[in-house]
């Protein structure tokens, strides 16, 4: 099994577990108990260079709020989830993907989550293949 999937198995274990602490290694980014490359901030969001970039242009998009995955929202987060997205497309125009970009939201196991704390990844600056692995 590739590193990658291993992370994201542990993940989905410790996220399993009774009386597991909600909070990620991105709340403390949030706190500034860790330090990021902090690209954009507001009351709802923050957006951080990716600190194991896939791609030249690789940034994450995170609520505040610690919501742990996309199958945990509920209808009540439409605004939010619409906001992160906006947040992406306005971001990635500062960085200057002006050819393009991918957006990905891993979730769970399945999707090799390895961070419980809802994050779009945005990555771009080189051709993206098709399907993702
Ligand atoms: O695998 P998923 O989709 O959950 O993505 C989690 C992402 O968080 C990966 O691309 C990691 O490289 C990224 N990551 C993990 C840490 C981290 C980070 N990005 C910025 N800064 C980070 N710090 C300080 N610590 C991490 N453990």
């Amino acid at each position: 099994m590739g590193i990658v999937l291993l992370k994201a198995q542990r993940a989905a274990e410790a996220s399993e577990e009774p009386g597991q602490r909600p909070l990620t290694i991105f709340s403390k980014i949030i706190d500034r108990t860790i330090r990021a490359d902090i690209l954009y901030e507001d009351d709802k969001c923050l957006a951080f260079r990716d600190v194991a970039p896939q791609a030249p242009v690789h940034f994450l998009v995170i609520p505040k709020r610690p919501i742990p995955r996309l199958s945990c929202v509920a209808v009540g987060d439409a605004e939010l989830l619409g906001h992160l997205l906006l947040v992406a497309s306005q971001t990635a125009k500062v960085e200057g993907l002006v050819d393009g970009y991918r957006v990905v939201i891993n979730d769970g196991k399945q999707g090799a989550q390895s961070v419980y704390h809802l994050h779009l990844h945005v990555l771009g600056g080189r051709q993206m293949g098709w399907p993702p692995g």
